[in-house]
């Protein structure tokens, strides 16, 4: 479970213990009396004793425990123990006039105290939102069997999300995959019968990504821009071409830029249904502004350079940094003239490229049947100078460009056909970069 779990940080672990042992004492002898101290003490022994002595002799915790999960015999245990502890209170005052130095005693704590200690989380974990929080507690030195308890489980934020008893062993496990972003302070809240108190508590925070950006809804959000031959589908998803020939289309977002630096992209992706080109490409451009971004994606290349052709032999715009992902599925051989590359394979292909470049295939792998009209769940960490990519789960790059410093800028799609064509559709853009607890 704990995989599951973002820990963007540890602390050392320090068990808030907040001890209300006070409240032991007050149930069982109401301390009405100073000088009865030492009686106090024998009060709740024996009030103690009387809880278990009925049933077991060896005062085993355990034992007591079994014992009382009859709840016939609960309250009048509970009666019994009152009783005993009226009957103590009122032996008490006649020692008292006799003996009132007994007073010194008072100082002595109780005997019992009921204690708590979250074990897990620890103090200062950061959750990934939606993901299960498990919380461990134990609790300790419950005067009465600890699955009589109550426990709640509080955020400081979203208020109760748990509660009910814990085991008869006093441990205590709940698990919440319901407390929302931010910084949550967790108490645990235990309760018994006469006022038993005691609680803890762990600070923990709740991080979450950007929303996924899903184009449903009708109308494209902040900052998306088309190009060229590109639309939303009122169906919710981005169409580069349709099935027309000789098309070219984009869209960009100009208005949130990507950060440098590691990066998980997910996408999912469609194309087919058409006579078979070219491709489309998912881009990361580090333009200076939003206007050389809409300057360099009017004059990429059509054909074989799916949209996103700006740098290399295909454009002008050597020096400007970028990193695509592609997915082509039309054979490219250079001749100079409208192809000014040849593709790694005849096959169609998965390809990452850099600056602006269709022809220079960093890593690329063979997708033969991309063109099935299914959507595509495709994966992208860049990690360092790494890059995984993953279609439905199954890797299908993993390796290591020298070149490659991603430092982040526009994201947006692109995709062409020529005289054969297909469909070729993004949806579901989500980018995680960073999880954020404010
Ligand atoms: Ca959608
Ligand atoms: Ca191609
Ligand atoms: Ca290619």
């Amino acid at each position: 479970m704990n995989s599951d779990h973002v820990m963007l940080a540890h602390r050392t672990l320090i068990a808030l213990l907040l001890t209300l042992g006070s409240s032991s004492g007050c149930t069982f002898d109401s301390g009405t009396t100073d000088p009865a101290t030492s009686n106090t003490t024998a009060s709740n022994t024996a009030t103690s004793n009387a809880t278990t002595g009925g049933t077991d002799a060896g005062d085993d915790v355990q034992d007591t425990a079994i014992a009382d999960a009859d709840p016939a015999d609960a309250p009048d245990d509970t009666t019994a123990a009152m009783d005993t502890a009226s009957a103590d209170t009122s032996d008490t005052r006649t020692p008292d006039t006799a003996a009132p130095d007994t007073a010194p005693d008072e100082p002595d704590a109780p005997a019992q105290a009921l204690t708590l200690s979250i074990t897990s989380p620890r103090p200062g974990d950061i959750f990934e939102q939606g993901r299960a929080i498990t919380f461990e507690a134990q609790i300790t030195n419950s005067p009465i069997p600890a699955e009589e308890l109550s426990v709640v489980w509080v955020s400081s934020e979203d208020g109760l999300f748990a509660s009910r008893a814990p085991e008869a062993d006093g441990q205590m496990v709940v698990t919440t995959d319901r407390l929302s972003r931010g910084d949550h302070t967790v108490t645990m809240r235990a309760t018994g019968p006469g006022g038993l108190e005691a609680e803890a508590s762990v600070s923990i925070g709740v991080c979450s990504w950007t929303q996924p950006e899903t184009f449903d809804g009708g109308a494209l959000g902040e900052g998306w821009e088309t190009f060229g031959s590109a639309y939303l589908d009122p169906n919710g998803w981005l169409e580069m071409t349709g099935l027309s020939m000789g098309q070219q289309g984009a869209i960009f977002n100009t208005s949130n830029i990507i950060n440098p630096g590691n990066i998980s992209i997910t996408v999912r992706i469609l194309t087919g249904g058409g006579t078979g080109a070219d491709g489309f490409a998912m881009s990361v451009i580090q333009a200076e502004s939003p206007e050389e971004l809409r300057q360099i994606i009017n004059s990429a290349g059509s054909g074989g350079a799916l949209g996103y052709g700006y740098g290399g032999d295909w454009g002008t715009y050597d020096d400007v940094p970028g990193f695509h992902i592609e997915f082509d599925t039309w054979y490219n051989v250079y001749n100079g003239g409208n192809e000014f590359h040849t593709d790694p394979t005849p096959e169609n292909h998965i390809g990452v490229t850099l600056d602006g470049d269709p022809g220079n295939h960093y890593l690329w792998a063979e997708l033969p049947n991309i063109e099935d009209q299914r959507w595509h769940d495709i994966n992208i960490e860049i990690n360092g100078r790494n890059v995984v990519v993953t279609m439905d789960g199954e890797s299908v790059i993993d390796g290591f460009i020298e070149q490659l410093d991603f430092k982040g800028g526009y994201i947006g799609f692109s995709g062409t056909t020529g005289y054969y064509t297909n469909y070729h559709r993004f949806d579901d853009l989500q980018v995680r970069q960073e999880c954020l607890v404010e």
